[in-house]
């Protein structure tokens, strides 16, 4: 999940695609859909966004879909639960200002994992994350979204600051479609996280992954 700036910020890489899971699905059915969507183009990272279900069927779905992100370089990173990040061996945690501290999902995962942390619109909330070691910090929403009733709104110049302030990495999220996208790139986001802007793209996810990469 590399992205990164120069020491002092401000020097962008390329944007990367940060794909979170559909809110609800069935593994073993989506396993396929995941693997022609994954090797329409790149994809740096894929979030497993399951909420109110079992522990089980988290597992469940790890086990089939981390295999199949990690075949193609593609970050799987857990959703909310540090302890089973942990158990399952993903690649990375995302933990909401709620869900745990940065500290307590950092011991839970451990030195070699990503730990990415919600930060809502606050500057502030960004900067503890960043300073006590978080690997990326996401701002949103961005835009309106019916994927989750999002707590805040995020306006993109917290971004455009971010981006050429910070060297740690920040992730837009919130109602990103491949329509709205263009001037959270500008902003100098690292990643874009997007859920139904990729699965309830018109013409397909393979289509808008592809679509996504040549905005990049
Ligand atoms: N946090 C803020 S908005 C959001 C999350 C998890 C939902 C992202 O999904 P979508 O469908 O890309 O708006
Ligand atoms: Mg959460």
């Amino acid at each position: 999940m590399d992205a990164g700036r120069g020491e002092e910020g401000g020097v962008s890489e390329r944007c990367r695609l940060y794909l979170i899971t559909p809110p609800k699905l069935e593994a073993k059915a989506f396993a396929d859909t995941l693997k022609r969507t994954l090797d329409a183009g790149d994809v740096a990272s894929l979030q497993l966004r399951l909420k109110d279900v079992s522990d089980d069927e988290i597992r469940r779905a790890a086990e089939i879909l981390m295999p199949i992100a990690q075949k193609r370089d593609v970050a799987f990173i857990l959703n909310d639960r540090p302890d089973l990040a942990a158990q399952l061996r993903c690649d990375g945690v995302h933990v909401g200002q709620e869900d745990a501290s940065y500290a307590e999902a950092r011991a839970a995962v451990g030195r070699g994992a990503i730990v990415g942390v919600t930060c809502h619109d606050s500057r502030h909330l960004a900067m503890e994350a960043a300073e006590a070691g978080a690997d990326y910090v996401a701002f949103g929403a961005f835009f309106p979204t019916a994927t989750k009733e999002a707590k805040t709104r995020a306006d993109i110049e917290t971004l455009r600051w971010w981006a050429q302030m910070m060297v740690v990495p920040c992730v837009a999220i919130g109602g990103i479609t491949v329509e709205n996208a263009a001037p959270l790139v500008e902003a100098g986001a690292d990643f874009l996280a997007v859920s139904s802007g990729v699965w309830d793209f018109p013409a397909g996810p393979a289509a808008a992954v592809q679509a996504f990469n040549t905005l990049f």
